[in-house]
Order: C-alpha cells, then sequence, then structure tokens
C-alpha cells in the first residue's frame, strides 16, 4: 500500500492530539458490492484496523445522489453491514455505521458546501462521469456537491487516514484543501488527512470491457465480478473477460492489453505475489490456463466470505446491535468537531 501524501504529516489540533491514530473509509450501499470495492477498499480496511482507531460506513446519503429504490437501498445497507464483517473487519478494532443515523454528517455538510468554490467542484471527474450518463434534468445538486459530504464524513472524525481506491483520490485531495481553507480561516478546527491506495487492485476494471472501472453499478452481466455470486458464476464470468490475440501474459500499459493486465492484476491482488512471480508462472502458458488460475484464485477467495456473510445474515439481530452502538460512538465523536465548528463559524450555542 502506499501512503501517496506521506510527506505532509497529519496536523492535529490540541483537543484530538492524544489519541490513537484514525481512518475513515465508506462505500455507498448502491448495489451489490464488487471484487472492486473489495481489493480497492475492504480488504486495505481489514489489513490497517489493528494499528487504528477505524471507522468504517456505508454512505447512504451519497447513495441517493443518484435514484434509489427504498426497499433496495434499505437491504443494501444492512447486507454491506454484514459484507464489511465478513470481509474480516471486526467490531474490536472497527466503529461500523450507516451514515444517515449520524446527523452531523448534513450539517457539516452544509456547511462546508456555503464555503467550497464552485470552481474546485467544476474539477471533479467523478461528476462529469456520472453526469454525462444522466439525463440534464434528472441529475440532482447532491451529485455535484457529493464531494463536500464525503469531506464531512472524513473531517468529523479528525481522520488521519483514508484508505481508498484510485478513483476517489481527487476527492480526498478537496477533502484536505477544504480543511486547510476552514483551519486558515477560523483556526486550527480539522486534522489534515492523507490518502492511502493499494498498489495492486487499486484500480479494477471491467472484465467485458477492461478500458473502464468496474463499477457495482454498472448493468452489463460480464462487467462485474460480485462479491456475492455463486462461484460457477464468477468462474463463467472471468473465462468469458475481454483478452485480445497478442498471446503475450505480462502485466502492461497498453490499453490494447487492458484485459490481461486486468485479469493479472486480480490474481497478483488475490495472491499477494509478486508481478515477476507471476510473470514467470505464466511464461510460455495461454490465456485459457490463465483464465482458469485467476478464476480459481478469485472464487477461492471469496469462498470465506460468502460463508461468514451467510453466517452472519442469519443472525440479523447481531448486525443491527453492530450498528446501534457503531452509530452510537460515531455521533459521540463527530458531535464533539461539530460543536467546535459551530463555535469557530459563529453560530449560538443553544442552551442545553
Ligand atoms: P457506483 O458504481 O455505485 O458509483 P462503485 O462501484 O464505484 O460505485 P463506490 O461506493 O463508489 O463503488 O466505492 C467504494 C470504494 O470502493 C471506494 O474506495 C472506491 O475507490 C473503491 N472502488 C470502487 N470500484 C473500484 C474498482 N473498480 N477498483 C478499485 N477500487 C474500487
Ligand atoms: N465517495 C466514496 C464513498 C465515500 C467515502 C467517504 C470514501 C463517501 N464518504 C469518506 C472515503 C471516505 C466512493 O467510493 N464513491
Amino acid at each position: 500500500m502506499t501512503n501517496q501524501n506521506s510527506a505532509s504529516p497529519a496536523s492535529a489540533p490540541d483537543v484530538v492530539k492524544q489519541r490513537p491514530p484514525r481512518i475513515l473509509s465508506g462505500i455507498q450501499p448502491s448495489g451489490q458490492l464488487t471484487i472492486g470495492n473489495y481489493l480497492g477498499a475492504l480488504k486495505q480496511w481489514a489489513a490497517l484496523q489493528s494499528q487504528y482507531d477505524s471507522f468504517y460506513c456505508i454512505v447512504d446519503m451519497h447513495a441517493i445522489t443518484v435514484p434509489q429504490d427504498p426497499a433496495e437501498l434499505r437491504e443494501a445497507s444492512v447486507r454491506n453491514a454484514a459484507l464489511y464483517l465478513a470481509c474480516g473487519l471486526e467490531t474490536k478494532h472497527c466503529t461500523i455505521f450507516i451514515q444517515s443515523h449520524v446527523s452531523a454528517h448534513s450539517e457539516l455538510g452544509w456547511i462546508l458546501n456555503c464555503m467550497t468554490p464552485m470552481g474546485w467542484l467544476n474539477r471533479m471527474t467523478q461528476f462529469k462521469d456520472k453526469s454525462a450518463k444522466m439525463q440534464a434534468d434528472s441529475i440532482g445538486s447532491g451529485l455535484f456537491t457529493y464531494p463536500t459530504l464525503m469531506a464531512a464524513d472524513i473531517l468529523l472524525y479528525q481522520t488521519d487516514l483514508v484508505p481508498v481506491g484510485d478513483d476517489q483520490k481527487q476527492h480526498v485531495e478537496l477533502t484536505r484543501d477544504l480543511a486547510q481553507r476552514f483551519n486558515s480561516m477560523y483556526g486550527e478546527t480539522f486534522t489534515i488527512p492523507n490518502v492511502m491506495i493499494p498498489v495492486a487492485g487499486a484500480r479494477v476494471m471491467g472484465l467485458d470491457t477492461p478500458t473502464a472501472k468496474m463499477s457495482k453499478s454498472e448493468k452489463a452481466d460480464g462487467h462485474a465480478v460480485f462479491l456475492l455470486d455463486p462461484l460457477d458464476k464468477v468462474r463463467k464470468k472471468i473465462m468469458r473477460a475481454t483478452t485480445d490475440s497478442d498471446r503475450v501474459i505480462k502485466f502492461s500499459t497498453d490499453p490494447e492489453r487492458a484485459g490481461v493486465n486486468n485479469l493479472l492484476t486480480i490474481y497478483q491482488a488475490f495472491t499477494e505475489r509478486s508481478r515477476e512471480d507471476i510473470e514467470a508462472q505464466f511464461d510460455s502458458k495461454g490465456y485459457g490456463d490463465l483464465k482458469k488460475t485467476v478464476a480459481e484464485a478469485v472464487a477461492e477467495g471469496l469462498k470465506p466470505i460468502q460463508e461468514r456473510y451467510n453466517q452472519l445474515m442469519g443472525e440479523k439481530g447481531y448486525i443491527y446491535e453492530v450498528l446501534k452502538k457503531s452509530a452510537d460512538r460515531a455521533n459521540e465523536v463527530a458531535s464533539t468537531t461539530l460543536d467546535l465548528v459551530r463555535d469557530r463559524i459563529g453560530f449560538v450555542k443553544p442552551l442545553r
């Protein structure tokens, strides 16, 4: 994993200097989680949890920046909580909570909206990509201000480190800029967070279109491997992945060879082996062998996650209990920061 801003140390205001370093990250409950979400986010969350006080969020308020079916949103939120646990997050290290359970996110989101220059938001590539696929009159303003809510998520917890996939780097940079802007306008308030991107799996590409990011809201059948796909289906999807006619099995940045590169990258991330080792393994092998081997590695990686998930979904009461306890803790931490922010910007303290 790389800490891409490691040159700039996190600056913490006095109120938070005496505590273990914190992580915050989140995933939208906007469909089935993919191996992209796992390799870009969840796998590194699990690897980091014992060294940090970790906050992992189910960002339902971000999910509604595009239309969602209410029943599906509710179901996906609980399912994702179970999947976070099934992927190895432990409650002794992690606060796993639903974003809308902590109202401080909306409040700080609004305050940050008011001080975010439109030009900063205009530069965000995720907005450009997502809005380009929508009808102009169905693009809500929440999609445009999405990054300020994400900044609120991060800054409320005085977060030191934000582990995400490559596509979220720009949003974390905007969060840093906003925190610096607020601190210089009103005095030290927010910790400046650093982004962390995994070395392998930072950008898993679609199996059908290896030049586009694998995304959980892309509907084409052969596009994504979902964490809860039956293992036979996982194997079939990988066997059908787009490749090329070159027959060379090497990591490559050539867009013509993106399919093979993607399969190798997925294999590298699941097996945690070096690129040299992997290239040597496939020396003089064919694409059929490559696909079969990758399919087995992915199926083997997903099997224990699915087993644990099925067990957890049989104990839904336990999941709701985790979410409740976590929301209490998240509310406590977030409201401390929010009180400080309200005071800094001149809101009158309400009588308690
Ligand atoms: P959607 O398609 O619904 O917008 P998404 O699949 O892009 O969603 P997010 O909820 O936006 O998923 O992302 C959650 C986390 O997973 C983020 O840290 C993001 O960087 C990471 N992530 C998403 N897709 C990939 C991918 N293809 N490769 C690596 N990381 C990914
Ligand atoms: N925008 C992120 C999800 C997200 C997030 C966060 C990630 C919302 N809030 C805070 C890290 C920290 C995405 O993956 N689309």
